[in-house]
């Protein structure tokens, strides 16, 4: 007797044909269900270029399977029979077929984790190993611990990997080399832009698809250029190695209001999709140290990046649960100000880092956990609200790492289980790390001159609010102690300006 087929799930961030569920089942048997949904599209109101960049990715990726031999039954958003939710398609998928059971990848998004196991067929879960640290693993080494570091793990995962390893000691002997990053950055011309990739056909129809199906939300589509293919994200990843990475250290932390990209590699959304695999990218750059082409600031920094930070904020995420979303240690209230769906604003660093958020999709990690974060955080913005902002307007953003950073590195919202401490500064960070303060309307010293600078006037604000929590905090009793030995006029400006500041937010004027 024949076995009846059974239906391999692959969503559209599982584009892989080394995932575990693809590795899992027999092309001359089974059937991969790949489902365009509006479900997917609206949990949270994603911007067009994330939906253009899933959805062609995942057109190019079931052609990528056909040509492989694979039986693809694949549903796009116009398909008139579409039920609109993974699990409806699944079902419809089942009927057609005579499928009894279902391979699934364990998904990034406990709401859909959820909408699986509701799903009246048996569904088998496999673990996602695109990850280099396995959940059961993460759940061990974090077991126990009264605290969980980055930095702990991180090393714990250089030596799992050997990646920039002597023996048994870090390459170069130190574990971390930022003392020699994260320099301020000035205008280069000679710096190298992204490769940008004009869409093919697919990728055309899928933009006409979004721009009449989500008009009218957060972001253009206008010169949409991302890379939607395998054979694209490789050659994207290529022309950061040769070109940016050497300055990627030195440049990580800085901002520009003419350079949206500086060094940075933009590869978390092809990474993220599967389009690229994080070992691979790691050895790359190790060798290109090796070869001596790269400092070693900048290699280790960037490993660091993806076996550090990456895994360990996927760890969190797993060992958390759904509960985790809930989260809101400080007791964050004040609903989302219109300036992140790009209202006016007359702060400089908002506007820039909105601005290129809404025109590209993206924002490098400082803007988005030193401008966006930071306000929301000395804001006071309900944590849920600040996360499906994330979730929905960044082409890299799925739960499993956009909820830590936000959640836990952003906000503290977790109470301190990813970082030690809130991420909090005020404006004289900024006006170090970036361009912005010199064209901005607001002092970021608040020295008198221009108005003071609302980062500034909130952070102490923040610190104030929350200051029987720091008490036992050393870094931020320290932060007490400055406010405390500050002149009383300087004390009452700073606070009367966050009054202000607080008070317009809350009548929902520009700030
Ligand atoms: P680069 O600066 O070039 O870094 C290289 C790679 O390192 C990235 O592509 C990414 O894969 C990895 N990486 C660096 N930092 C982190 C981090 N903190 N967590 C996980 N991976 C990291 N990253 C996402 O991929 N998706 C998200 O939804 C997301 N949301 C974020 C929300 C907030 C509030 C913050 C503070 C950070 C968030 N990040 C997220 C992390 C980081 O900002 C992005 O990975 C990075 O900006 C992507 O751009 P890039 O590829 O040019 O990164
Ligand atoms: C984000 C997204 C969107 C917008 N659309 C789809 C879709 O139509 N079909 C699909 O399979 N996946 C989509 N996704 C990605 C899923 O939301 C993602 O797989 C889960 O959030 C888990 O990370
Ligand atoms: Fe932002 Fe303040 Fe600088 Fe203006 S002065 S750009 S509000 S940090």
């Amino acid at each position: 007797m024949v076995a009846p087929p059974r239906l391999v799930l692959v969503l559209g961030d599982q584009l892989s044909p080394a995932m575990a569920a693809l590795r899992a089942a027999d092309p001359a048997r089974d059937i991969v269900v790949m489902a365009e949904v509006m479900a997917e599209a609206t949990d949270v109101p994603h911007h067009p270029q994330k939906i253009v960049l899933i959805l062609a990715a995942m057109r190019h990726f079931a052609q990528e399977l056909r040509a492989a031999s694979w039986r693809v039954a694949y549903s796009t958003l116009n398909d008139p029979d579409n039920t609109h939710t993974i699990a409806g398609e699944l079902i419809r998928r089942a009927a057609e077929s005579g499928a009894q059971e279902v391979i699934a990848t364990k998904p990034g998004d406990w709401r859909l984790i959820a909408a699986l196991g509701e799903c009246p067929l048996p569904v088998r879960l496999l673990p996602d190993d695109r990850f280099l640290c396995p959940e059961a693993d993460f759940a061990r080494w974090a077991e126990g611990r009264k605290t969980l570091r980055m930095e702990w793990f991180y090393r714990d995962m250089r030596r799992r990997t050997g990646l920039m390893m002597e023996g048994d000691a870090p390459a170069g002997g130190r574990w971390n080399f930022d003392a020699e990053n994260r320099k301020s950055a000035r205008a280069d011309l000679w710096r190298r832009a992204p490769l940008r990739f004009a869409p093919d056909g697919v990728t055309r129809a899928v933009i006409d698809l979004v721009a009449a199906r989500f008009a009218g939300r957060f972001g253009g589509l206008e010169g949409f250029a991302h890379p939607v293919t395998r054979a694209d994200a490789e050659a994207a990843w290529e022309d950061f190695v040769r070109h940016r990475l050497p300055r990627f250290g030195a440049e990580q932390d800085a901002m520009l209001a003419g350079d949206p990209f500086l060094s940075h590699a933009l590869i978390s959304a092809p990474l993220n999709l599967g389009l690229l695999e994080p070992l691979a990218l790691c050895r790359r750059v190790e060798a290109e140290w090796r070869a001596g082409r790269v400092p070693i600031e900048a290699a280790e920094g960037f490993i660091r990046q993806i076996i550090g930070w990456r895994e360990f904020v996927r760890g969190i995420w797993a060992i958390s649960g759904p509960g985790y979303l809930d989260r809101n240690a400080l007791g964050a209230a004040r609903p989302l100000p219109a300036v992140y769906w790009g209202g006016p604003t007359r702060m400089a660093c908002m506007a820039a880092a909105v601005g290129q958020t809404r025109d590209l999709a993206y924002a490098h990690h400082i803007q988005r956990l030193m401008v966006t974060g930071n306000f929301a955080l000395i804001a006071g913005i309900a944590p849920r609200a600040v996360h499906e902002w994330y979730l929905a307007v960044y082409l890299d953003a799925f739960e499993w790492v956009e909820a830590p950073n936000t959640l836990g590195m952003a906000l503290h919202a977790d109470g301190g289980l990813l970082a030690s401490k809130p991420y909090a500064a005020s404006g004289a960070y900024v006006a170090r790390m970036s361009d912005y303060c010199a064209g901005c309307a607001y002092d970021p010293r608040a020295e008198g001159g221009r108005p003071p600078c609302p980062m500034t006037a909130l952070y102490w604000d923040f610190i104030l609010r929350h200051r029987a929590r720091w008490a036992s905090n050393p870094r931020m009793g320290q932060m007490l102690r400055v406010w405390d030995a500050m002149a009383e006029g300087r004390k009452a400006m700073l606070r009367a300006a966050a009054a202000e500041v607080l008070a317009r937010l809350d009548a929902g004027e520009v700030v």
